[in-house]
């Protein structure tokens, strides 16, 4: 691990939202200081450096396995509002899309912006975020495509599982065929279990995202409970906790995969179901190389608090494997 604060730290404030049913805590101050630079280059200073913060912020005692925690951070183009690193609790998204409609929230909620278009530096790229009229936020993703489609490998003790590897700021294995599964809340631990499963089976088959990128993300589709909706998905996070929302990369990615398969055309509208059943409406329009997703859901504030780090509570910087 990197540094350790010897001294107890000024008091983290954060703002607490969730994206449907997705929980995102914004570090709006008592942040580790990553020296400036792009927010990719402050994301490696924060994981060299800083991994303590991040699970003080997000693990047990003070958050959990679902947590997403986003630290603001000094943008470097003067157009952006801010730049972001969002973090779970094993370690570090390029991109966050629930997240990235959760910080414009906490952002609203402060004051801080209005109505409209604003630049967000992540460290995967810029994005763009609409706060629309009736509070919903647009995300404008970084550009989004397939990689490789119809990608088979052997799961032991389950069977063959045929799907595509896709980037949406992240990267993602979409399950094109394989077993059939309930996408019910009552199976999350079987969903859970399989998910996981298909990633490992990814990673000793050799199976990659672009410069070998490592897949942390699993998802399965099923048809939507609501008729209204085009599908509904499961979505398998890096630390083994599953998406309460219908992940904005991960619904980025199944966009790539429709526009490459000549499924959905720019400009019309898929309406991506979740597990717990929220919705994100999405479009994209088409970019070199790829698509550039437009994701849209709703972000609720839900607390505004101060994390203490105690120097006398041994578990101040969260419990980590
Ligand atoms: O919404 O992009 C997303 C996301 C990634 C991991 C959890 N949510």
């Amino acid at each position: 691990m990197g540094s350790d604060l010897q001294q107890p730290g000024p008091d983290i404030h954060v703002i607490d939202t969730h994206t449907g049913g997705e929980p995102t805590r914004v570090v709006f101050g008592g942040g580790p200081d990553l020296g400036g630079g792009t927010a990719a280059e402050q994301l490696e200073l924060f994981r060299a450096d800083w991994d303590n913060f991040r699970s003080a912020v997000v693990n047990e005692p003070r958050g959990s396995d679902v947590m997403v925690g986003a630290l603001l951070v000094a943008p470097t183009n003067a157009n952006c509002c801010t730049g972001v690193i969002f973090f779970n609790n094993v370690g570090y998204l390029g991109m966050c899309g629930h997240g990235t409609i959760g910080v414009v929230a906490a952002l609203a909620y402060r004051g801080a912006i209005a109505r409209g278009d604003h630049r967000i530096e992540t460290p995967v790229g810029e994005v763009s975020a609409e706060l629309l009229e009736d509070g919903r936020v647009a995300v404008e993703n970084v550009a989004s495509y397939r990689y490789r489609a119809g990608v088979s490998v052997d799961v032991p003790d389950y069977g063959l599982v045929t799907g595509d590897v896709a980037w949406g700021g992240n990267w993602f294995y979409l399950v094109t065929s394989g077993p059939e599964e309930r996408l019910e809340l009552v199976n999350t631990s079987r969903l859970t279990d399989v998910t996981l499963r298909i990633r490992d089976a990814l990673a000793k088959a050799g199976v990659t995202g672009a410069a070998d990128g490592y897949i942390d993300h699993v998802e399965l589709f099923g048809p939507p409970r609501d008729a209204a909706n085009n599908s509904r998905n499961f979505v398998m996070c890096p630390g083994g906790a599953y998406d309460r929302s219908p992940c904005g990369t991960g619904t980025s990615a199944k966009l790539a995969c429709l526009a490459a398969d000549g499924k959905l055309e720019a400009g019309e509208v898929w309406r991506q179901e979740s597990i717990t059943g929220s919705v994100f409406e999405c479009t994209y329009r088409d970019a070199p190389g790829g698509i550039l997703p437009r994701i849209t859901g709703s972000a609720f504030v839900n607390a505004e608090s101060r994390l203490i780090l105690s120097p006398s509570d041994p578990l101040r910087w969260g419990i980590r494997a």
